[in-house]
């Protein structure tokens, strides 16, 4: 099963898709924003999910490239929504750590903002906290250029083993994204004490915070006692093509 072999094709072809998952702003009663999620429409095997391919893209470095499309074919989908005055979120977008072995990317994504014409406010950018270990210094500075190119910046999967807490406090964040494995397993009262504390502390440091992979109805409860911003889930919205995305957006509030 070469992957591999065929991703300069399946480009050319464009048979990767943006799928977006809406999020749900808990104190607005209204959509918060969207996650561009990577998903490639194999013509033989159908769908095929990015578990599968991004990895593997990961480790030969091919992940740049398809970073750069999926961030191309958003705003591409944004600029379409824009000219058809239909209502529009801010879109989130994963970047893989491979990006920052050559800064160059931030240049080519100013690029395909401007020639698409899309606001500043309407993008941010989703780190991954293992992306952290390596070099807290380097990734301070990162985060400064993002900042002053006008990206707003998430850290995403909050939680997943690699961050200390007083990294919340050390690196410039907008948005912390606290992992979906806090709601696993019936969200217990353990979990349920780490998620309450996270989100205090990202208040005091004026962050806003994303509660990922939120499934029931019992955990959206507490998160609004808990006082969390913006909620991510099977709950409110799975990641949907375009066409059902739209749908869902245009149908609430
Ligand atoms: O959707 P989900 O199964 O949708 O995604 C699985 C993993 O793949 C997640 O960790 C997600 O962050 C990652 N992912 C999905 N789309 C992209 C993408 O366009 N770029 C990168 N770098 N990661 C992505
Ligand atoms: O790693 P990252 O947070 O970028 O990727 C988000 C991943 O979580 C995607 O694979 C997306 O499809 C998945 N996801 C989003 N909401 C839910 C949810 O409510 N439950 C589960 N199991 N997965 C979710
Ligand atoms: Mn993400
Ligand atoms: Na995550």
């Amino acid at each position: 099963d070469d992957l591999n072999g065929r991703f300069e094709e399946a480009l050319a072809n464009e048979e990767f898709e943006v799928f977006l998952q809406l999020k749900w702003d808990l104190k607005k009663n209204d959509w918060a924003g969207a996650e561009a999620l990577c998903r490639w429409r194999d013509p033989i095997k159908g769908l095929i999910s990015p578990g599968k391919f991004i990895p593997l893209f990961e480790q030969n470095g091919r992940i740049v490239k398809l970073d750069e499309y999926m961030f191309e074919q958003t705003c591409k989908i944004i600029s379409k929504m824009m000219a058809n005055g239909e209502r529009c979120v801010p879109v989130s977008f994963n970047l893989s750590k491979r990006n920052f072995q050559d800064l160059s990317f931030i240049d080519r994504y100013q690029e395909i903002i401007e020639k698409y014409n899309i606001p500043h406010e309407l993008i941010e950018i989703e780190i991954t906290e293992g992306l952290l270990v390596d070099n807290v210094e380097a990734f301070t500075s990162f985060i400064k250029i993002f900042h002053e190119n006008d990206f707003h910046i998430s850290m995403d999967d909050f939680g997943t083993g690699y961050s200390s807490l007083n990294m919340i406090h050390q690196l410039d964040f907008d948005v912390i994204k606290i992992d979906a494995k806090f709601f696993r397993g019936g969200f217990d009262e353990a979990n349920q004490t780490i998620v309450s504390s996270i989100i205090k502390l990202c208040h005091k440091l004026n962050k806003l915070v994303v509660a990922e992979g939120v499934e029931q109805a019992n955990e959206v409860e507490f998160l609004k006692d808990a006082e969390c911003d913006i909620v991510q889930g099977y709950y409110f919205a799975k990641p949907l093509p375009v066409e059902e995305f739209k749908a869902l957006l245009f149908s609430k509030p």
